[in-house]
């Protein structure tokens, strides 16, 4: 079933310019990005999208975190997307994320693990919607899915 997950590279995975290596494993997947947009995230913005967090001791930290530097906001579009995609990012703690995942190969402590996946269809919905309108999603087919898809 085709899914549409919302991916945010976080402030240090800009900082440290990995964006382009990040995008490139899920362009390289054949996941399909069908939105994107770069924004330095408000206070209110960051306890919306981290709400079910906000009681942890960590929150702060990481409402600081996740607004302290750009982030690059992203749909991406394909079959299984989501957990296919959280598979892709590894465990929340990259001391313990697979290498060949993101975390794995690029981060080291949880509070700087360098990306964020939806985990479930439900939290796509809302997170998509949080940061962005419908019209700035875009429709489109590539030309290859036939080769990535038994049934595109
Ligand atoms: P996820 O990003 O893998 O879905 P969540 O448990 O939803 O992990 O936590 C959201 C984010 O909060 C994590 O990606 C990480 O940046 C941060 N976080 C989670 N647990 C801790 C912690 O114990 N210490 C510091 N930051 C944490
Ligand atoms: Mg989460």
């Amino acid at each position: 079933m085709k899914q549409m997950s919302f991916v945010m590279l976080k402030p240090d995975a800009v900082k440290r310019r990995l964006s382009g290596k990040i995008i490139n494993r899920f362009e390289e997947r054949g996941l399909k990005i069908v939105a994107a947009k770069m924004l330095i995230m408000e206070d209110e913005l960051a306890q919306m999208h981290y709400a079910e967090h906000s009681e942890k001791p960590f929150f702060g930290d990481l409402v600081d975190y996740i607004t302290s530097g750009p982030v690059l906001a992203m749909v991406i579009e394909g079959e299984e997307c989501i957990s296919l995609i959280r598979k892709m990012v590894g465990a929340t703690n990259p001391k313990e994320s697979d290498q060949g995942t993101i975390r794995g190969d690029f981060a080291i402590d949880t509070g700087r693990n360098i990306i964020h996946a939806s985990d479930s269809p439900e939290s796509a919905k809302r997170e998509v919607a949080l940061f962005f309108e419908s019209s700035e999603i875009c429709g489109y087919s590539l030309p290859d899915e036939e080769l990535i898809y038994e049934e595109p």
